[in-house]
């Protein structure tokens, strides 16, 4: 995920409640703390850059909520994550076993492979401490690529710790996330308007960062209804759904996921053009050849139930002006026409 110079990270920062991960997180990324406990619910995401020999990485940094009960959170937060500040209270042991026995194997599950997992043993100023450098058992220490005492009151180590994650992050080898290979398997299998939405729908949640209010968006000026996916989807419609991606990522600088998807259309087109047109295609063709009917007209006709021509045959001006978008102009219009064409 490249913006100009800039290369975007989506790491995660993982522990049980009270840790101090969104202390950390606010102390990097504002420069702020506060000794009341806000306790997080859901996911918040925030942004900060840091230098990297050279040039910056952006880390995209999801803070969630410490309770364990809504898998939900986790999943989709941890999803294609490239790194992560594994987060333990060093007054309490518990969180660290926790840490390994539960936060860890959840999230390899589901990040990146390889995603460099640091450690922040937090709240170093308090002196009731179970975690310290000396007592700290190493046998444990593999899970991890490093180990940070912090203090988010202060800053101790705090900023280092996410520079580490920046050039780790940015350094790891990582598994292309769009293979070509997968985009020629999934073509060969693309024989319908349905179809090429799945793949598309597959892609732009495996490349990462749309947000859902976009792809709903995107949905609705394409003019499908995502209630209904498993139904008719127009050829048209698919199409218009995969441009509005590309538009969206083109202008979020992510070029490579345009042009994966843009290789997918082309790819498509050639294929799902020889197949036989819907039957909404071919209706809404029809309905298209009157008179003052345009695509989103013929659209609500059909959505109306109306099936032929030769369905409108019988109606009034009024019960055409039922119809969405159709005024009483527009309506002696298409009634001329109809006329006509009988
Ligand atoms: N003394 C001390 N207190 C800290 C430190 N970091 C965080 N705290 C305190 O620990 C409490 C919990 O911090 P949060 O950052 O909200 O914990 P969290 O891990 O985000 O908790 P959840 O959102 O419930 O998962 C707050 O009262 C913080 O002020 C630290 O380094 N030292
Ligand atoms: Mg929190």
């Amino acid at each position: 995920m490249m913006e100009g110079n800039v290369i975007k990270r989506k790491v995660n920062i993982l522990g049980e409640p009270g840790v101090g991960k969104t202390s950390l997180v606010l102390r990097f990324v504002k420069d702020l703390f506060g000794d009341e406990y806000l306790k997080t619910i859901g996911t918040n995401v925030y942004t900060k850059r840091v230098p990297v020999t050279g040039s910056e990485v952006k880390l995209v940094i999801y803070d969630i909520m410490g309770e364990s009960d809504f898998e939900s959170v986790r999943d989709m937060a941890f999803k294609q994550s490239m790194g992560a500040i594994a987060v333990a209270d060093c007054t309490r042991k518990k969180t660290l076993d926790r840490l390994i026995d539960d936060w860890l194997p959840k999230y390899r599950r589901l990040a990146t492979d390889g995603a460099p997992i640091v450690l922040a043993v937090n709240k170093v100023d308090l002196e009731d401490q179970e975690i310290t450098d000396v007592l700290f058992d190493y046998e444990e220490l593999p899970s991890f690529s490093t180990i940070f005492y912090t203090y988010a009151k202060t800053n101790k180590n705090v900023e280092d710790m996410f520079q580490e994650v920046g050039f780790l992050t940015k350094f790891q080898h990582l598994q292309p996330i769009i293979k070509e290979d997968d985009i020629l398997t999934l073509e060969k299998k693309i024989d319908s308007p349905k179809k090429l939405i799945s793949a598309l729908l597959t892609y732009s949640s495996h490349l990462g960062d749309l947000p859902y209010s976009t792809r709903e968006k995107i949905f609705e000026e394409s003019g499908i209804d995502k209630f209904s996916l498993d139904k008719e989807i127009t050829l048209k419609e698919a199409f218009s759904f995969g441009k509005g991606l590309i538009a969206w990522y083109e202008d979020d600088h992510d070029s490579k996921s345009a042009s994966a998807i843009r290789k997918l259309l082309e790819e498509t087109d050639m294929d799902v053009t020889r197949q036989k047109k819907t039957k909404k295609e071919e209706t809404m063709e029809e309905f298209k050849r009157l008179d003052g009917v345009g695509h989103s007209t013929a659209k609500a006709l059909y959505e109306k139930g109306y099936r032929s021509i030769d369905d409108l045959k019988d109606l009034s001006q009024k019960e055409l002006c039922r119809v969405e978008g159709i005024g009483p102009t527009r309506s002696e219009m298409i009634l001329k026409s109809i006329k006509k064409s009988a």
